[in-house]
């Protein structure tokens, strides 16, 4: 047994192959690079957290998910739900690397009347839920993974969601419900980078020990470093072979992965950089091994 990931089924996965982490790890890199030509144009922004989710949805949109970038309202597709809304910097990057949105786009992010709000909401094209208001997509994704379940399509549902909002009550009403109806084709994945607004989350709130609460609540827990394109992989097989429980994902990441200059920032909840750093930012990641 792995003492860092004790599930309580153990499977034994196959390590991923070396050709698919290279093609990965080359969409996560282009994410980055979304993701800072995104907050150059802004000039501040949650760019600290587009950069440490980036291999989360590298993983989940280049090989997870069944979803058509030229079908978005296809009704059989997976449902990727962000419920943290300001994360939108990273689902907006990821959609243009899958060629939903033209790249020209990306420096109107954050602009009046751009697509690209600093809060995704459902109008903008890919987008299935106005996240934001955090503590609520675990809800709305019990509601949607009911629903699939009741239309027959067995479409699965990922919800996104941060350290942050385990500190809210609703969240935990929504696992026992999940839990309780035996959703297995819903996935939680929970960002847990150890920030939030006022400051690291360990010292706020402790969420910790967090794999022992989902756990408790019924729920098949896995708790991974969620930069780590071979561990998210394994983890979502791993998932996908659960049966009769809906599934968390807990992903260890880091705030500004890839950008030495952001990764030490220490207020890194929302970040304002120098206009001339920007294009030092965008090196550094080039010469990152990320
Ligand atoms: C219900 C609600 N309360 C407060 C906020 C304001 N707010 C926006 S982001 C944020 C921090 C949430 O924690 P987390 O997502 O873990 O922080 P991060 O990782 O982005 O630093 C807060 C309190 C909100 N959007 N919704």
């Amino acid at each position: 047994m792995n003492p860092t990931n004790p599930n309580k089924l153990e499977v034994k996965q196959n390590p991923p192959p070396p050709e698919l982490i290279h093609s990965l790890r080359l969409k996560a890199r282009q994410i980055r690079r979304n993701v800072l030509l995104m907050a150059k144009g802004k000039g501040e922004d949650y760019v600290g957290q587009g950069l440490g989710a980036a291999d989360i949805l590298t993983v989940l949109y280049f090989h997870e998910m069944r979803f058509d970038p030229h079908r978005l309202d296809w009704p059989d597709r997976d449902r990727f739900l962000l419920s943290t809304g300001h994360y939108s910097i990273v689902l907006f990057a990821t959609l243009t690397e899958l060629g939903v949105f033209p790249p020209e786009e990306l420096s109107s992010y954050g602009a009046d009347g751009s697509r690209f709000e600093m809060s995704a909401c459902e109008t903008t094209p890919g987008v299935e839920i106005t996240g934001g208001s955090l503590g609520h997509g675990l809800s709305q994704a019990v509601g949607m993974a009911l629903g699939s379940r009741l239309s027959g399509r067995k479409f699965r549902v990922f919800n996104f969601l941060s350290d942050g909002e385990l500190q809210e009550g609703a969240t935990w009403e929504a696992a026992m419900a999940a839990a309780h109806y035996k959703l297995d084709h819903l996935i939680a994945l929970v960002d847990i980078n150890n920030m939030q607004a006022d400051g690291k989350t360990s010292d706020v709130m402790t969420i910790e020990p967090v794999i022992d609460k989902w756990r408790a609540f019924g729920w098949h827990a896995q708790r991974i470093d969620g930069n780590s394109l071979e561990e998210l992989l394994i983890a979502f097989q791993t998932a996908r072979s659960i049966q009769n429980q809906p599934k968390v994902i807990l992903c260890y990441t880091l705030m500004g992965k890839g950008v030495p200059l952001i990764e030490q920032k220490p207020k890194a909840h929302f970040i304002r950089v120098e206009p001339h750093e920007w294009d030092f930012a965008l090196r550094q990641l080039e010469e990152s091994k990320v």
